[in-house]
């Protein structure tokens, strides 16, 4: 695929509304053609990845956490008029998220980095649970742990766990529960005071810049760009698999619900992604 990065039929949209993939054999095989026989690939993943593991999405109507919209709680101006309010959100987040563990998808696309040199996996998810399925992979003994450092995902949107100084940007990772009462007891910074703040990247912020650079160049450079479980509102990640297609790869999608990149897909399947990926990414690339 290094002449043609877009392959032979891969024009013609394919769509179902069956959500079994016993249901959907055509749309499969198309595919698991495109990813089989692409030497790069991009898996981006939103939170759908995740909520077969239970993890709340963010939109749709089973997707809210709480009675908050991201766009209310997940900005700088929402953690400077009420920090407390903030912190409560991300508590009641990190405490169900901590419980939860990886599913099928985040395992099928853990093998898939593992196996793939050309694969390369950036997510929007903040739960780590595509570095545990990882992780997990690597200390069942199948995998080397240099294989897995090759396979780490680049995390466009920060950590859940990750927290940051607000005065001097100190960085620490904290699993500890967040002691919310009130303003004085919530996090401080152990080297200068400050208040801390989920190391996170909330509506109107910058995304680290080399995190950016190395995810577009993931999807200027992919033959294929697997999108699973993400609504594709949220900019610049829903940005990059127009990327992938200008650059004259083909996008295939997994999601439950329709997107704005159904349309762009070449191959649209809807269905779960933990029933889906396993069978999607099973079969070993033709050469
Ligand atoms: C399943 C499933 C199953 C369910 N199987 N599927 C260009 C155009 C317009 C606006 C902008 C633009 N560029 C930048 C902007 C502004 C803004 C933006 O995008 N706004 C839009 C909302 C309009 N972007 C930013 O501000 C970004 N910063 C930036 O660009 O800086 C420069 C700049 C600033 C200002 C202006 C211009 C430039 C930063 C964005 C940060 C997003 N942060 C959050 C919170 C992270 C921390 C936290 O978790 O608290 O990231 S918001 C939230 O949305 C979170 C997610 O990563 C992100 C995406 O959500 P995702 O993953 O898609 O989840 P859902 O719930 O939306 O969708 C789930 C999907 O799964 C659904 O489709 C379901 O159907 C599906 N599903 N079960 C498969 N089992
Ligand atoms: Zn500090």
């Amino acid at each position: 695929m290094e002449e043609a990065r877009q392959p032979e039929g891969a024009q013609q949209r394919e769509e179902t509304q069956q959500p079994e993939e016993a249901q959907q054999p055509e749309e499969m095989d198309h595919a698991r053609r495109l990813i089989n026989s692409a030497d790069r690939i991009l898996i981006l993943t939103g939170a759908g990845v995740s909520a077969e593991s239970g993890v709340p999405t963010f939109r749709g109507s089973d997707g809210l956490w709480g009675k908050y919209r991201p766009e209310e709680l997940a900005t700088p101006e929402a953690f400077q008029a009420d920090p407390r309010l903030v912190w409560e959100w991300y508590g009641v987040r990190r405490e169900r998220v901590g419980a939860c563990r990886p599913n099928a998808a985040h395992e099928a696309i853990a093998r898939l980095t593992l196996e793939r040199e050309g694969a390369r996996l950036v997510t929007q998810n903040v739960d780590g649970l595509h570095e545990l399925a990882l992780e997990e992979a690597v200390s069942n003994g199948a995998y080397s742990r240099s294989s897995a450092s090759g396979a780490a995902p680049i995390r466009l949107h920060g950590s859940l766990f990750g927290t940051r100084c607000t005065g001097c940007d100190y960085r620490t990772m904290d699993r500890h529960p967040v002691d919310v009462e009130n303003e004085a007891s919530l996090p401080r910074c152990g080297k200068c005071a400050a208040l801390l703040r989920p190391d996170v990247v909330w509506f109107g912020e910058q995304l680290d810049p080399g995190i950016l650079q190395s995810a577009v160049e993931a999807a200027e450079t992919a033959e294929v760009c697997l999108v699973v479980g993400t609504s594709a509102l949220v900019h610049p990640a829903a940005s990059l698999p127009l990327l992938t297609r200008e650059s004259g790869g083909v996008v295939v999608e997994v999601n439950t619900e329709p997107t704005p990149l159904t349309e762009v897909a070449v191959v649209s399947i809807r269905g779960p992604a933990g029933q889906i990926l396993p069978h999607l990414l099973s079969v070993e690339p033709e050469r």
